[in-house]
């Protein structure tokens, strides 16, 4: 290693002194200006790792649903998924190493995860469309040459998009072809072979509007407009050309704020969606008649989903082992709807993409979604080959009919990560199979009224978690206090945890009433206030 190098290259991207930043959620996440060090550093150690697993390694600039003065970076593994968690650890290490220390940190982190420098190593970069992220992708690409490894700089790109690029060059291949083209081909292939599939879709064209939280995903979908089917006619609004990145718009708006975003003109009973700002989460919504408006999350994607793919999986008669993976955040509905109508298997784990991954990678079929958006559906390679292997071979011809449709799932589905132009793909393509109306499938199950609040404190990190992050270990008293809460309320639920994408503590309520679940989400909030060191004024009704 030329250490020399290493030490004129990084005295350009210094560290600020004091700041300590932590690979959270997803990856690291801050004001921007913070950030050139970490994407230096983070660039280091993306060879570190490819030389580790002697894979292509991703690194995705982006801070995906926060504000645009923010930005991130995030590594992906060779098969798309998130960095191990080993890794995450070394990621903060070097994040946070003074510059004199460098060297011996890293030294450190090739001893401990036996890293053969003499290896070859390989990074694939992409970044979102904030400001910032192209001169942070520039340092990036420093600390990869720093190194000497190859890199391939997609530029512009989803998040999603750069999982898939990773898993197809690791995979040589048998995943997709590593480009935008393949990209755009796998799944508009799969999607006109699965609507090619629907006898009655009741619809002669299918119109969407779509919400591109002014981000990467407007760019991404116009790009794939000649790709589409003509029956399909997608509408893009929040293309970035006029407002900030997801400034009252976007996925994460419309979840926590339950309404639609500005820039959208809504008539009753159409259907439209919102992607967030690098384009890994989807929700839905439309207007009733009556002017109401109706989210339909991420837990009634999963739902819709389950649903689909428990029909085909009974028709082709395996043994395949179906579950959905959920966080705190689920709805209570959905999950009672998953387990007593649908009676399929329900696991809650901690937020974070990786978690749901992580777990969902235990069955044959794992569904996983966060109730904001966030998820997609993993098959084993079990299940997968199969599939095809019916596909190909069954001379029953409903049981073939429905491996088509599973087969055609897979290709659609991005199973390296949630991805919302995908997840749309699969919703419009199963909407139609299936001859359902938004207000059908938002029938359901009624969603029990439920308030997300963030509350800000002097240090978040002061609330530890436990149970999937549903009850507090400390500060001391604060998990008693929202027991008592909760007690107070009908059919409710609470709690709080630490975000790891943004300096705030997140509360969750939902009660029999809106009314409640906003009392509740309230009050649970001013106990976060005075228990866990509130910053300012404490929290308004
Ligand atoms: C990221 C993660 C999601 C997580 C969200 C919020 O989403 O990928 O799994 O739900 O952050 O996390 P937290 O509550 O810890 O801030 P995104 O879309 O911002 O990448």
């Amino acid at each position: 290693m030329d250490f020399e190098a290493l030490r004129k290259y990084s005295a350009l991207h210094p560290k600020p002194a004091g700041l300590a930043l932590q690979y959270g959620t997803a990856g690291f996440r801050s004001k921007a200006e913070q950030l050139d060090h970490i994407v230096f550093r983070m660039g280091l150690l993306a060879i570190l790792r490819s030389k580790a697993v002697t894979a292509t390694i991703g690194i995705m600039v982006t801070a995906s649903h926060n504000p645009e003065e923010d930005n991130g970076v995030k590594l992906v593994d060779p098969l798309g998924e998130m960095l191990h968690p080993s890794w995450e650890e070394y990621a903060t290490q070097l994040a946070n190493a003074e510059e004199q220390d460098l060297q011996k940190v890293i030294t450190e982190i090739c001893q401990k995860a036996a890293v053969n420098l003499h290896k070859d190593a390989s990074v694939f970069i992409g970044r979102d469309t904030r400001p910032s992220s192209e001169k942070l992708s520039q340092s990036v690409i420093d600390g990869i040459q720093v190194l000497g490894g190859q890199y391939h700089d997609y530029g512009l790109v989803t998040t999603p998009q750069l999982h898939y690029m990773v898993c197809c060059q690791n995979t040589q291949g048998q995943y997709g072809k590593a480009t935008l083209e393949g990209y755009y081909e796998k799944l508009s292939k799969a999607f006109m072979e699965l609507i090619k599939q629907s006898h009655c879709s009741g619809e002669s064209q299918r119109h969407l509007k779509i919400d591109c939280a002014n981000g990467i995903g407007a760019l991404k979908l116009s790009e794939m407009k000649p790709y589409f089917p003509p029956e399909v006619v997608i509408h893009i609004y929040n293309d970035g050309t006029k407002e900030k990145l997801n400034h009252l718009c976007g996925a994460d708006f419309v979840k926590v704020h339950q309404k639609p975003p500005g820039g959208l003109d809504m008539k009753p009973n159409e259907r439209c969606c919102s992607f967030d700002g690098d384009a890994d989460r989807i929700v839905y919504y439309y207007k009733d008649t009556a002017g109401h408006f109706h989210l339909i999350d991420g837990d009634k994607i999963g739902t819709l989903i389950s649903i689909f793919l428990k029909e085909l999986l009974a028709k082709v008669k395996q043994d395949f082992k179906l579950a959905v993976v959920q966080t705190a955040y689920a709805n209570g509905n959905s999950t009672r709807y998953l387990q007593e109508t649908l009676k399929v298997p329900v696991h809650c784990v901690k937020t974070g993409v990786k978690h749901l991954h992580h777990k969902a990678q235990e069955f044959d079929v794992g569904v996983y979604f966060e109730a904001n958006g966030h998820g997609t559906v993993l098959f084993s390679k079990a299940a997968e080959t199969k599939i095809r292997q019916l596909v190909k071979e069954e001379k029953d011809d409903e049981k073939r009919e429905a491996a088509k449709m599973l087969e055609n799932m897979i290709d659609l589905i991005n199973q390296t990560v949630g991805d919302a132009v995908s997840d749309m793909l699969v919703i419009e393509a199963i909407l139609a199979l299936k001859g359902l109306t938004v207000q059908q499938w938002d029938a359901l199950y009624t969603d029990l009224p439920n308030r997300l609040l963030k509350v800000q404190v002097a240090d978040r990190h002061v609330i530890d978690t436990t149970d999937a992050e549903r009850r507090a270990l400390t500060p001391p008293g604060l998990q008693e206090k929202i027991d008592a809460l909760v007690k107070k309320y009908k059919l409710s639920r609470a709690f709080v945890r630490p975000s790891g994408t943004e300096d705030v503590v997140r509360i969750y309520a939902e009660a029999d009433t809106q009314e409640n679940a906003d009392a509740l989400a309230h009050e649970v909030s001013l106990a976060v206030f005075y228990l866990a060191g509130g910053k300012g004024a404490p929290p308004q009704p």
